[in-house]
């Protein structure tokens, strides 16, 4: 494990060292609160940070990454993300980590994610078990449309979408937590880290119908896909779940937007690895580039979030 002093952005890091950057970061930093979402279905604490630089009532941004255990490079852009709001010395980035109050969560489904470490590099859902087989998909689990489409009710599918609707520890404090927030601290922003396919998605998932905002998600939309074009030349797409990577119900976005009415609601899907034989192992020598691609049009999001 890495001590929080030696925490860095040139490895992976197992979910105990996470958990104690952001214990430390608390600690050491007095506008980070340590925040504890809830427990997962094997019992352990969903850890995240609320960053807060005084107590004006700020709109919110929320992160929520990792819900995918093997999608490595998502926790490591979200503790990047965090770093940045606290420490740098950009004055721009100051003026955006200011500008809002954030809840960032880099780790959503902690079972998975040690899983990924200790048992099988390739696990995608939580650890439930449903007799022989185990793990719902998270991101198909979601009270919004659920299970219509792109989603399995096999427990031993990769995409189980659960033996119901928010049937799950994780989703159920995901959804507790979202509920108690979204009013009082104005949660206006609710991204998800998701990896690999180059791409940054608005809802709908479960079908081709329109949010009511289409219009100003679609811009948004295509200005941090150019932003990312502009700091590293990759070429992001954009676009709707269900009209960009594929029709899926039960997402978490689907229901930030559809339930919970959080107007600017986007997923990323971070890189992929182009010369591994699997393309969720990304070489950790891309975990920077990526973090700083997507940091950067992450600020792009927020700052066009306020003009609407
Ligand atoms: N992709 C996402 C998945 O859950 C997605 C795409 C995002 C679907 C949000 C629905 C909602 O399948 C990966 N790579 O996980
Ligand atoms: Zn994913």
């Amino acid at each position: 494990d890495t001590k929080p002093e030696e925490f860095d952005w040139k490895r992976y890091h197992p979910l105990e060292s996470i958990n104690a950057w952001l214990r430390n970061l608390a600690e050491t930093h007095p506008e980070v609160h340590l925040v504890d979402m809830g427990r997962s279905a094997q019992g352990r604490s969903i850890l995240g940070v609320k960053i807060a630089f005084d107590n004006e009532n700020r709109t919110t941004v929320f992160v929520e990454s990792g819900i995918h255990a093997r999608e490595w490079i998502a926790p490591a852009t979200a503790t990047y993300i965090i770093d940045q709001l606290v420490n740098s010395r950009d004055p721009a980035v100051q003026a955006l980590a200011r500008s809002q109050n954030w809840y960032i969560f880099p780790t959503t489904n902690p079972d998975g994610y040690l899983y990924t470490f200790h048992g099988d590099r390739m696990w995608r859902k939580n650890r439930a078990l449903f007799g022989i087989c185990r793990g719902v998909d998270l991101n198909r689990n979601f009270p919004f449309h659920w299970n219509v489409t792109g989603a399995s009710g096999d427990p031993c599918r990769y995409d189980y979408s659960g033996p119901a609707a928010a049937s799950e520890a994780e989703t159920k404090v995901m959804i507790e937590f979202l509920k108690h927030r979204v009013v009082s601290e104005r949660i206006r922003t609710f991204i998800a880290l998701h990896s690999y396919s180059q791409m940054i998605m608005f809802p709908y998932g479960h079908s081709a119908e329109r949010v009511d905002n289409y219009q100003d998600l679609t811009e948004i939309g295509q200005l941090a896909a150019q932003k990312i074009k502009d700091v590293s030349g990759r070429i992001y797409k954009s676009g709707s779940i269900y009209e960009t990577i594929y029709p899926s119900a039960g997402g978490s976005k689907d229901w930030a937007h559809g339930e919970l009415k959080i107007p600017i609601t986007f997923s990323y899907e971070l890189r992929g690895a182009a010369d591994s034989e699997d393309l969720f192992i990304l070489s950790a020598k891309e975990i920077e580039p990526t973090a700083v691609e997507a940091f950067a049009s992450l600020q792009t999001i927020v700052q066009e979030a306020g003009k609407r």
